[in-house]
């Protein structure tokens, strides 16, 4: 009987891929790094900042240094808070309040299982943090998808058991960190039917009926 769900944020709840991909790209372009495009930038979906960031430097030629690399992860970073400067809740995916709110009535306990440091931000930008009862974020991670850290932290939070917990997903990283973590699944977003989930959707949005999910 599931208890809880743990909702990823970027590609589940809001949609900021767009935007990890311009800051990205536009660091590669000052790198001089040219084969950097968005096949690559799928594999960036879910994993921390530095595992990204190694996905834009296997396409250079150059070694950089470990604080080299924590500079270039810093710009990147400032990139992206630029890009997220003007975010309001129209970055929240269509239909995510409706299925939050109908949750929340079912009396389930509902978090956030995010690699993204960024993710208190975004919360209070787009409006979301009302909905949920605990978050559990890459401020509270040392070890990034697929460990399932991040989401045993957000069960811990809610006080519940991997067992009682559902991960909706949008990345193989984090689909892969659910299972780890002892939990159900359920795959949502443009490449769900490849993802190795207990359940899958087109979106949120688009689940007709709960209740076999949440036997
Ligand atoms: P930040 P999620 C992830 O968020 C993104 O999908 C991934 O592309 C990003 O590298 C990661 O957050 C870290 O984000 O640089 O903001 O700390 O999908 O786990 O909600
Ligand atoms: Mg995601």
């Amino acid at each position: 009987m599931i208890k809880g769900i743990i909702f990823d944020l970027d590609g589940v709840l809001v949609s900021t891929d767009e935007m990890h991909y311009l800051a990205w790209k536009r660091l590669a372009d000052e790198l001089g790094i040219t084969g950097f495009g968005r096949e690559d930038n799928r594999r960036q979906r879910g994993v921390s900042r530095m595992a990204s960031l190694e996905v834009v430097l296997e396409k250079s030629d150059k070694i950089y240094t470990e604080k080299e690399k924590e500079e270039l992860a810093e710009r990147k970073n400032k990139y992206y808070l630029e890009l997220l400067k003007d975010m309001d809740n129209s970055a929240v995916l269509g239909g995510v309040g409706a299925v939050l709110t109908a949750l929340k009535r079912k009396n389930l306990l509902l978090a956030v299982g995010s690699a993204s440091k960024n993710a208190p931000v975004i919360l209070q930008k787009t409006g979301l943090l009302p909905y949920l009862n605990q978050v559990s974020c890459g401020l509270d991670t040392t070890k990034s998808k697929p460990d399932p850290e991040v989401f045993l932290i957000a069960a811990e939070k809610m006080g519940l058991l991997p067992e009682e917990c559902l991960v909706v997903e949008d990345s193989a990283a984090g689909i892969e960190a659910a299972a780890a973590g002892g939990m159900f699944s359920l795959g949502v977003g443009p490449f769900h039917a490849s993802l190795a989930s207990d359940y899958s959707a087109d979106s949120l949005a688009a689940v007709a009926d709960w209740e076999p999910i949440l036997a």
